[in-house]
């Protein structure tokens, strides 16, 4: 059934090589939130998943395909089928990994916390109260915590996971945040849509999830990945710390209070009965 026959509700997932799970993932899908579509986006991957994809979609009218030519990163991906989204008349558009990373039980509880009334953004947070993750090398453990502590302190934004992947957005809330601009590629996206919805005063929740490490396939996860997000983070910062400096350090200036001063001084009642004399 497409949008047209009444999901409110799209699941993307993204995918390159991911044969061993995507099937398993779609049906978790399917289980759990019966009536939202889902969008498989591949890139073309080497390992057959979008022929898998395909057969998934041949046989259950709610699973559609979104083929790309070539691997072009995950941002890249959700870019993709955001566009692709809000073309159609979702409400609700859901990001989910094709790993088995993400639970499908709390899609539910996701997607609830951004209907009408509720966040603009909910996250399926690892680092929250109730949130936890099971099987991650130390290694990663400290990656994603570090960088999100990094974003937290340059970015201003007060939000725990801010790199999850598991997250539901208001269609209305994509179309807010200016997706034309957004230049990230790798995992940082994630972080760049946070900083975004934030910035825009908008509201973001964060939804416990208990976050598996992968059992089969291979993470994606690469030193440029981690760079691009790091350098990204710090340039952010950076301009975010020069827009509050310089607007602090305007008003400090001598110069900008007599302007000041002489543009209320433009606007008192005497100045205004001058000009309205004939
Ligand atoms: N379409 C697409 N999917 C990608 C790309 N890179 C990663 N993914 C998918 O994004 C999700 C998260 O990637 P994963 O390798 O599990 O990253 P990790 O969880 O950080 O180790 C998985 O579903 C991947 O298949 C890409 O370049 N294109
Ligand atoms: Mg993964």
């Amino acid at each position: 059934m497409t949008a047209e026959r009444g999901a409110d509700t799209l699941v993307v997932i993204p995918t390159f090589n991911e044969a061993e799970t995507v099937a398993t993932i779609v049906h978790g899908v399917r289980a759990a939130v019966p009536r939202a579509d889902v969008l498989i986006v591949d890139d073309n991957s080497p390992d057959g998943t979008g022929d898998i994809a395909d057969t998934l979609a041949a046989t259950d009218p709610r699973v559609q395909v979104l083929h790309r030519r070539k691997k072009s990163g995950l941002g890249d991906a959700y870019l993709a089928a955001f566009a692709w989204a809000l073309e159609r008349p979702y409400g609700i558009v859901v990001e989910m990994d094709a790993d088995g990373s993400h639970p499908a039980d709390r899609l539910p509880a996701l997607i609830a916390a951004v209907r009408p009334g509720g966040a603009n953004l909910s996250i399926g947070s690892r680092w929250v109260a109730g949130g936890s993750v099971v099987d991650w090398p130390r290694a990663r453990r400290w990656i994603s915590r570090g960088g999100n502590v990094y974003a937290q302190l340059l970015l201003g934004v007060h939000v725990r996971d801010a790199t999850a992947g598991f997250r539901a957005f208001r269609s209305d809330t994509l179309r807010a945040i200016e997706l034309d601009n957004v230049a990230s590629h790798g995992y940082c996206f994630q972080i760049d849509l946070t900083r975004r919805v934030h910035d825009r005063g908008l509201r973001i929740t964060e939804v416990p999830i208990e976050f598996r490490e992968r059992e089969l396939g291979q993470s994606k996860m690469s030193s440029t990945i981690v760079i691009e997000a790091m350098s990204r983070v710090t340039l952010w910062g950076m301009q975010r710390l020069w827009f509050t400096l310089t607007r602090r350090g305007r008003r400090w200036l001598p110069n900008a209070e007599v302007r000041d001063a002489g543009s209320r001084t433009a606007r008192t009642p005497h100045e205004k009965t001058r000009k309205n004399r004939p």
